[in-house]
């Protein structure tokens, strides 16, 4: 038995893939590290199946059929490094490898920069949707050469999510740009799920409302635009028990979390190309300061709120435009997200799709929704379209929900609740769309302390430098 592609790296994302590709037809061969673990795989989910189980990368390599495909799905970094170390002398001319961890792109550049001169193709095939994803259909971003993609095409399509008939998988452009695509998914995901909890803190803190009553909220927004995986999920776990307590899981819940690679990869790419991200870095920071939880309980017994706010509205009113709110930020956090897909691709010369990348994360990923379908339709009437909001079906999206949005970013800054992405989105969105800035002081104040020059508003083009009074 002779295998259509190897996987190296057996942990949850390599044993769920390999499963899925061998339900779609595929013979698949394994190999990890550490060698206990492939045995357990083969033996346990694996049985039975057409799996081959390698004890050496050698005899990995040998149960390859020609051209070789090989999979990395190891901890990004070093990790992936030492693989290919270890596979690449036993490789041949036109054989393949594509790494499909969450890998930083330049490592992908480097990577291709160093294997395609000795004949060997290299990709680097981002693979979003985490286990459940792995396992039954993923949406899968892979980066490389044209004739690298021909090779993986037949069996990525294939075990990749389908949606309305399109797999959830296309070729994203060259070297880096599968995980570059792959990282900004991530941190807009960061985006998404912030910007849902900005909705809950509002809903829990100043309507009071409890986990149940938001499980109603969450379920009744899945049914209309805001339709998508994370807002499922949400409505599921604010529906959980909690065995020991009898309440509501998630008030057991630490507000504790971490940030990893991806997010502030994300942040970094956008900072060196100059593109505003401040929606994704809201909810990175976000996570920063939820990390603080010891400073935060001891600030919380000295530094006060506002004293005496009771909400006093309608509250149906507030839950409509909480619901306005998150529809208008996460528009504003794709905006930012796509823009900075179209500064990179000039950057390192991607020909990067948004069509296709809104087509292929309709499925499979965890950003997946319906929304995402608007997108495609922007980028279908205009490829070239400058930023999302100036497309019309989006114009007038954020015409219709902007009072909301206001008025939920007001009531929670009243009552003393931090939207940090909320705010962020719809600071970027007046900003973007005011023809005038304050940013004439600022260039004023800079020319009077460092004679840096400014450009006049009647003259376009000409840079002069006044001699500002230092007294008046
Ligand atoms: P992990 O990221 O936890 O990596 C574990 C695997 O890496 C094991 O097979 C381990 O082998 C192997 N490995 C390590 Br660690 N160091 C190695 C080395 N020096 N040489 C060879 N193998 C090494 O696995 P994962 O969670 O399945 O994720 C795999 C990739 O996919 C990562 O890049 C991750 O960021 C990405 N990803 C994960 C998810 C998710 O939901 N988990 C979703 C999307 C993408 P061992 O058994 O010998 O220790």
């Amino acid at each position: 038995m002779q295998a259509d592609i190897g996987l190296v790296g057996l942990a949850v994302m390599g044993e769920n893939l390999v499963l899925n590709m061998e339900e779609k037809g595929f013979t698949v061969a394994v190999y990890n590290r550490t060698h206990s673990v492939v045995e357990k795989f083969v033996n346990g989910r694996g049985a039975g199946k057409k799996i081959i189980g390698a004890k050496t990368m050698a005899d990995f390599v040998k149960s390859l059929k020609k051209p070789r495909k090989v999979m990395i799905m190891v901890k990004a970094g070093a990790p992936v490094d030492a693989v290919i170390n270890e596979v690449l002398p036993l490789l041949e001319k036109g054989d393949l490898i594509t790494d499909g961890g969450n890998s930083l792109f330049t490592d992908t550049q480097r990577r291709v920069k160093e294997l395609e001169p000795k004949g060997i193709h290299y990709m680097g095939s981002g693979v979003s949707g985490g286990e459940e994803g792995a396992r039954h259909g993923p949406s899968i971003m892979p980066g490389g050469s044209k004739e690298a993609w021909e090779i993986v095409k037949p069996i990525f399509t294939k075990i990749s999510a389908q949606v309305e008939g399109e797999a959830c998988c296309r070729y994203m452009g060259t070297d880096g740009a599968g995980n570059y695509v792959k990282t900004i998914h991530n941190g807009i995901e960061y985006g998404d799920m912030q910007l849902i909890c900005e909705a809950y803190d509002i809903l829990r803190t100043v309507l009071g409302m409890s986990a149940k009553d938001m499980q109603g909220v969450f379920a009744d927004w899945n049914k209309g635009e805001l339709d998508s995986f994370l807002i499922e999920v949400t409505s599921h776990v604010l529906g959980a028990k909690d065995e020991k307590t009898g309440g509501a899981l998630v008030d057991m819940v630490l507000d504790k979390a971490g940030q990893k690679g991806t997010g502030k990869w994300t942040l970094q790419s956008a900072t060196e190309l100059g593109v505003v991200a401040s929606t994704i870095n809201a909810a990175v920071e976000a996570r920063i300061l939820s990390a603080l939880k010891d400073q935060r309980v001891a600030a919380s017994k000295i530094l006060h709120g506002p004293k005496d706010v009771k909400f006093e509205g309608d509250k149906d009113t507030l839950v409509k435009s909480v619901h306005d709110a998150l529809y208008a930020s996460k528009i504003i956090s794709y905006a930012q997200g796509f823009a900075l897909f179209g500064r990179a691709a000039q950057e390192y010369g991607w020909k990067l799709n948004f069509g296709d990348i809104a087509t292929i994360w309709r499925g499979g990923c965890i950003i997946r929704a319906r929304f995402l379908n608007r997108i495609k339709e922007a980028y279908d009437r205009n490829p070239n379209l400058e930023n999302l909001m100036l497309d019309p079906f989006f114009t007038s999206v954020l015409d219709r929900a902007q009072s909301g949005w206001r008025y939920a970013v007001a009531t929670a800054v009243q009552h003393g609740v931090a939207v940090p992405a909320f705010g962020a989105s719809l600071a970027y969105f007046d900003s973007y769309r005011r023809e005038s800035l304050p940013t004439n002081l600022l260039q004023a104040q800079r020319d009077y302390f460092g004679a840096h020059t400014y450009e006049r508003t009647d003259a376009l083009g000409t840079f002069v430098h006044t001699e500002w009074p230092h007294s008046l």
